[in-house]
């Protein structure tokens, strides 16, 4: 082994569930369950699993998934097929879109239910055992699906594990701060939230409404101020352009989580680590590399408050394990022990040998870089308002 040992002082737990990565969205979907295969099959290369507790993934139960989605919604996603369906048995053509199921995003497909309890199930052990304080830091890489709403689906997402999640915390926490680093805005776990002042929620994404999905998450927007509501000033954006470098995305996360960490003072961090902000990536936009998208999560682990690191897009697969294997380096505190050059014996070196041979190491990620249109000034009005906001925020 590479002699990897247990992080002193504090446990890592690693909720994973086999059965999920074998689901698939169809042939030329983006999204692709089996980067999560490609992970694992890094971290264990690297002999990380004996400095983590590694747990198989229940799969949620009806009544947990009813914590946050309505009844008449998952009823219609239960009546999907199940694993050992034959396909054309309900590949139906005609089926109405209800719920926003069913179409080119959010597909139908075999095991569909199944596939959401697991991702769901993952997140909600790991905020068990951080509640339970059994760990520190519970990593649930099958989770992350920030987009779906209490009655629909949306950009891929079915079941909301991360609100799941966060709903878990807030029975023993009094605070949690949710940071979302997708490419894409974390609109269904900001809505979910919008009402109360013991969630706040940071989202940093590519913003151009009617261009970019979902189009929503303006600088402006920071929870409904209406009536009184609690959670006004309590959701924060930071819209961003094509082309972020990890200078400028470091220099901007230090200074906007350091400033929430001040004011807000949570007593847990949800963080969404969405893959698809990394150069290359076949949807996202931003140019960060392993090393600046890692740096969030070491940033975040420095705050010394329990956290649960969640999956959630990323779309060049290759790529995705290696952020996401070397971000677990960073959670069990290995990454300057370990050999950038990805060991010769894991199943992906077999599979991939021709990009093996180009990019061969953990940090270095294929995919041509693209234009920076983020102005220092703009980034630095993102910052000021961030400070007026959290102005009023008391704890
Ligand atoms: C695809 O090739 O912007 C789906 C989706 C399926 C297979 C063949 C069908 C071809 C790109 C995307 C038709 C595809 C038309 N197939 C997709 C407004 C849109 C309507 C749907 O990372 N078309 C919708 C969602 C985003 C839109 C992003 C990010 C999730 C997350 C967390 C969700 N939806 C325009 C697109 C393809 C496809 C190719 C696609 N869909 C790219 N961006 C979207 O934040 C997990
Ligand atoms: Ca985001
Ligand atoms: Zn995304």
């Amino acid at each position: 082994t590479y002699g990897i040992t247990r992080p002193k002082g504090y446990n890592v737990s690693f909720h994973t569930n086999p059965e999920m990565e074998k689901h698939h969205f169809g042939q030329t979907h983006p999204m692709k369950p089996w980067r999560l295969t490609l992970t694992k099959s890094l971290v264990m290369s690297y002999g990380m699993s004996f400095a983590m507790d590694n747990y198989i993934a229940r799969t949620a139960t009806y009544e947990e998934l009813e914590s946050f989605h309505s009844s008449d919604y998952l009823d219609y996603l239960a009546t999907t097929p199940a694993d050992d369906t034959p396909r054309d048995d309900y590949d139906n053509p005609d089926r109405p879109v209800k719920f926003n199921l069913g179409g080119s995003d959010c597909p139908l497909f075999q095991g569909l239910y199944d596939y959401c309890s697991m991702s769901a199930g993952g997140s909600m052990d790991a905020a068990r055992k951080i509640c339970s304080k059994q760990s520190d830091i519970a990593i649930a890489w099958g989770g992350g699906l920030h987009h779906a709403k209490r009655s629909e689906a949306s950009g891929f997402c079915y079941i909301n594990d991360i609100v799941l999640a966060i709903l878990q915390l807030l029975r023993c926490f009094p605070r949690v701060l949710y940071i979302d680093i997708d490419v894409h805005h974390g609109d269904g776990v900001e809505e979910a939230f919008f009402s109360t002042d013991r969630v706040m929620t940071v989202s940093f994404h590519k913003y151009q409404p009617d261009v970019f999905f979902p189009g929503t998450g303006g600088l402006d927007d920071n929870g409904p101020k209406s009536e009184h509501n609690p959670g006004a000033h309590h959701a924060i954006n930071i819209p961003l352009n094509d082309g972020i470098t990890d200078e400028q995305y470091e220099h901007l996360f230090r200074s906007v989580i350091g400033q929430v960490n001040e004011r807000f003072r949570p007593s847990a961090i949800a963080l969404q680590c969405g893959a698809d902000s990394l150069a290359g990536d076949r949807l996202g936009r931003f140019n960060l590399q392993v090393q600046g998208h890692a740096a969030c999560v070491a940033f975040c682990k420095k705050l010394g408050v329990p956290m649960i690191i969640f999956g959630g897009g990323g779309y060049t697969p290759r790529n995705v394990a290696r952020a996401w294997a070397f971000e677990t380096a960073i959670a069990i505190d290995c990454q300057d022990r370990i050999d950038p050059v990805i060991p010769a014996h894991t199943p992906w070196r077999d599979h991939f040998q021709h990009e093996a041979a180009l990019f061969p190491t953990l940090e270095q990620i294929l995919g041509e870089p693209r234009n920076n249109k983020n102005t220092a000034k703009r980034l630095q009005e993102i910052v000021a308002h961030v400070g007026e906001q959290l102005r009023f925020v008391n704890i």
